[in-house]
């Protein structure tokens, strides 16, 4: 009964806090979009079971780990930067085996997944030095994390994967498209929290109200949800094709 009450205990969240309701707000979405793309799953056909599978998994991942952010934000007033970069860590790899599983009937290699995954990794590393370990040089490895993002845009838009989607054309060539804009577009959203969150950088992002952790949230929301829901979407297609 003790542990069970103490699973319970919340802490309070002031009625201006809107980064916790973020965190809270991410934390439902997850969970939600997770029920969802686990549920489906088996409406399709069995070679798109796995990519809907990823997708549960990535938005399952983020909510356990915005279930632990939004506790650590509630109790600590403070950016949960380690949970934060373990759940991206974990679901941006996870990210780049969907491109791989979409492209597959085409003839994709793992080598395209596996060159993908590690420079998501190298993105991600150093965007973590530089946010939590050398803060006086966040310029320069968010650099480096930035190179390695824009080696991730070329190849999907213009290296291989690309040639592939083509070759497959129809529903994986439309989803593989706009998965490409996700990651341009929707993954530009992330260097933009690490500026704001950067002191002495772009300070004034916080004047409009907007602070790392809520422009790190709602890039999650996106890119995972959104990036599952294209899946979802091609899967459809492709069974009424
Ligand atoms: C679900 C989580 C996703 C899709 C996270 C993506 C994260 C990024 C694309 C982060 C990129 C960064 C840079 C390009 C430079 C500055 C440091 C980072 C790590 C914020």
């Amino acid at each position: 009964m003790y542990y069970f009450s103490k699973f319970l205990a919340v802490a309070k969240m002031a009625t201006d806090d809107y980064v916790g309701f973020t965190f809270f707000v991410g934390c439902m979405a997850m969970m939600a979009a997770s029920a969802f793309f686990f549920l489906s799953m088996n409406n399709f056909d069995k070679k798109w079971r796995t990519s809907i599978l990823v997708s549960g998994l990535i938005t399952f991942i983020a909510a356990v780990h915005y279930w632990y952010m939004r506790d650590y934000w509630a109790s600590n007033a403070e950016s949960p930067t380690f949970f934060r970069y373990v759940d991206w860590v974990l679901t941006v790899p996870l990210m780049c085996v969907e491109f791989y599983l979409i492209l597959k009937v085409a003839g994709a290699k793992r080598s395209m997944m596996w060159r993908l995954i590690f420079l998501s990794v190298i993105m991600l590393v150093t965007g973590y030095f530089g946010e939590a370990v050398y803060r006086d040089q966040a310029w320069f490895w968010g650099l480096i994390s930035g190179i390695a993002y824009f080696v991730i845009v070329y190849d999907i838009w213009l290296g291989e994967a690309k040639k592939l989607a083509e070759e497959a054309g129809g529903a994986v060539l439309k989803a593989h498209k706009t998965l490409c804009w996700f990651v341009l577009v929707g993954w530009a959203i992330y260097p933009l929290g690490y500026m704001a969150g950067t002191p002495g950088w772009y300070s004034f992002i916080g004047d409009w109200g907007l602070n790392m952790d809520v422009i790190y949230n709602i890039g999650d929301a996106v890119n995972k949800i959104g990036f599952g829901l294209v899946v979802y979407g091609a899967a459809l297609a492709s069974s009424n094709d």
